[in-house]
């Protein structure tokens, strides 16, 4: 109880005047989960099978503040067996953050948190595009509503792909949705870019989180039109975290490579001025 207290007080310090700004409680969460581990590092963790899943998760568990999943990547996905990943997960104190790219319309998206994958009854968080209408985030919210859960969505603001098309008056409108929306948590946002992540926190304000990947300790093109620019940069320029994937879980030693990006986001964090 008395633990909860002081981690809360020292998050609130660290992350100033995002703390007193963001009202979703889930944001609070990733903040304290953050400040304990000292490190802004959301695991992008697109390995194929639960067991990888579950080896990469005890590995780098202690480094990271959140899991990004792709559970349709999986290709032993079975809903029982799942249950492992999350148990794992929540020995790590991890939130869960389901990368599906909703896209569709407010009432099928609702569905579609549900079907095989069940991802209101497990995501904490997921992603999803702007482009059908603002509908689409009350669809996703009255899925967790289905099953008496409470989750939260980043909008796709800006992409790290080259040729993306979500252009600078996209992302005005995007921010405008998230904005008005209760249940937009934060953003996703360029990672390979300082200017378009300093853009972008402008033009969020301070009341929303940015997360951004396209972040590599070597920075510069990526597979298949990945870019990739530097974890401290990023969190300097205004993300609050930076997603990584095969810049853990590809290299030689996913342990230490998770903290040292953990090292190079919170280096950033404490470095930025939180107090607006
Ligand atoms: O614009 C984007 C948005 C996302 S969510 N660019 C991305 O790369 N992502 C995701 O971040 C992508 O789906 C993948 O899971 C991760 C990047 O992986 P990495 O291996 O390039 O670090």
């Amino acid at each position: 109880m008395l633990e909860g207290l002081v981690s809360t007080m020292r998050a609130e310090e660290i992350w100033g005047i995002r703390w007193r700004s963001c009202a979703h409680p889930l944001s609070h969460r990733f903040m304290e989960t953050s400040t304990e581990k000292k490190s802004l590092v959301v695991l992008a963790a697109d390995v194929y099978t639960i067991s990888d899943l579950l080896n990469l998760i005890n590995e780098v568990g202690p480094h990271i503040s959140a899991l990004k999943t792709h559970v349709d990547m999986v290709t032993d996905f079975k809903r029982d067996e799942w249950e492992k990943v999350l148990i794992a997960a929540k020995k790590h104190d991890l939130m869960i953050f389901e990368d599906r790219k909703f896209a569709d319309i407010g009432k099928i998206s609702q569905i579609q948190m549900g079907g095989i994958y069940d991802i209101r009854s497990w995501a904490d968080l997921v992603t999803a595009h702007r482009v059908s209408g603002p509908d689409i985030i009350d669809g996703l919210a009255a899925g967790w509503d289905d099953v008496k859960r409470i989750g939260g969505v980043f909008l796709l603001a800006q992409m790290s792909s080259r040729g993306n098309l979500l252009t600078p008056d996209y992302t005005d409108s995007v921010i405008s949705t998230g904005t008005s929306s209760p249940h937009v948590v934060g953003y996703i946002g360029n990672g390979s870019s300082d200017e378009e992540i300093a853009q972008l926190r402008k033009k969020a304000g301070e009341g929303r989180l940015i997360w951004t990947p396209g972040v590599n300790l070597e920075i510069g093109e990526g597979k298949l039109g990945q870019r990739y620019g530097h974890p401290y940069d990023a969190i300097k320029s205004g993300a609050d975290a930076v997603i990584v994937g095969s810049g853990i879980y590809n290299s030689t030693n996913p342990k230490e490579s998770a903290m040292a990006y953990a090292k190079a986001s919170w280096d950033a964090l404490i470095e930025r001025d939180m107090n607006g």
